[in-house]
């Protein structure tokens, strides 16, 4: 395949009508991942509410908003495949099959929490769900996950490393750096930006120079594509196919997500950086909660039908959090364990 059929082109533009995609899905399927996103979003609004009360110390970064993208990214997976992203992985650590009490716990610093408790909402990890973090540096995963791509490499297992970073992290010199090895080096590797308009208060526009982010792999060969964010439908093919061709060429490639945060960066953002108008046009037109429930409404599902998985979600969300409060803290002996010395 030339670099030019590799090009945007070939894949599924932006805005095409839902159902022109992801024709291996069932409507069951379909039901699956409404059902997930519903788990983070209620996930992530109870982690704000219980922040405010004080249950969760330090960073804390919600991905309300952005739901779609890691469940149609874990659901496109293959089973060598492997995640990396940054701080805002809440969702991800979820869509990858970490249980609400599993995250919640860790978030508390709670014993039963994916990482001991002593990591935190940045420094979720399952290496049994292939998820790998859940990393603190803006940009650091970009280097990781490459190293991620050398070992599918290596061990000839046939695995991508899909790899996340914000659009902010795009300007991080180790994102450059590690595309210049992917490609020389031929490495299994998906970039994905999640450009959700902002870095911390700062737009875009005023951060990253020259054209498009998804045009930053091409000094390196590295070809790229950009779709919508509110459709989880259309980003699963789009993951699909993107995987697909990894596999196919063995070449790194990289994707832009067109995508919204609909809280601040972190729990202490005053969000003075946009207008009430932009975030409510937002919430009314780019939920990928409501895109997917109008579509299966279209294709004949109820209300009620559909309800119910929000108030599963509210559920478990509560049930997860009622044990995590419960749980021990970490024992303080705990502390020199799982530590490089
Ligand atoms: C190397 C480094 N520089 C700065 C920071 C502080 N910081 C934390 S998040 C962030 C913004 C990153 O924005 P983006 O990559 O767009 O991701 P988003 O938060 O929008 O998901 C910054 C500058 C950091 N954590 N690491
Ligand atoms: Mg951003």
């Amino acid at each position: 395949m030339t670099l030019k059929e590799l090009l945007s082109e070939s894949l599924p533009e932006s805005g095409m009508p839902l159902h022109q995609h992801a024709p291996n899905l069932s409507i069951q399927d379909m039901k699956n991942m409404l059902a997930e996103m519903w788990i983070i979003r209620r996930f992530e609004e109870k982690c704000g509410e219980i922040y405010t009360a004080g249950k969760i110390a330090g960073f804390c970064h919600l991905c309300i908003g952005q739901e779609a993208i890691s469940v149609a990214a874990s659901q496109a997976m293959g089973p060598k495949d492997t995640m990396i992203t940054a701080y805002r992985s809440h969702g991800q650590a979820l869509a990858r099959g970490l249980t609400p009490f599993q995250v919640m716990a860790e978030l508390m610093g709670k014993e039963g929490g994916s990482s001991k408790g002593k990591g935190g909402s940045m420094h979720l990890f399952h290496i049994e769900r292939l998820f790998y973090g859940g990393h603190g540096i803006v940009g650091a995963q970009t280097a990781l996950g490459t190293g991620l791509a050398f070992a599918h490499q290596y061990n000839n297992d046939g695995g991508v490393c899909m790899t996340f970073l914000g659009d902010g992290a795009t300007n991080q010199g180790q994102f450059f750096e590690s595309m210049n090895m992917a490609s020389l080096w031929n490495l299994p590797v998906l970039y994905i930006i999640e450009n959700n308009g902002y870095s911390m208060g700062t737009a875009v526009s005023r951060a990253c120079s020259g054209g498009p982010l998804h045009q930053r792999g091409m000094p390196f060969g590295i070809p790229g594509s950009l779709v919508k964010g509110d459709d989880v439908l259309q980003l699963y093919d789009v993951f699909t196919t993107m995987l697909e061709t990894i596999r196919t060429t063995s070449r790194p490639m990289l994707l832009e997500i067109d995508t919204y945060r609909f809280k601040g960066h972190s729990m202490s953002d005053p969000g003075k950086y946009r207008t009430r108008k932009e975030l409510d046009e937002a919430r009314s037109n780019r939920d990928p909660l409501l895109v997917l429930s109008n579509y299966l409404k279209e294709r004949g599902e109820s209300d009620d039908d559909l309800d119910q998985f929000d108030h599963q979600a509210k559920e478990k969300v509560e049930h997860a959090f009622a044990m995590a409060d419960a749980a021990p803290e970490p024992s303080t002996t705990s502390l020199w364990e799982d530590i490089l010395r």
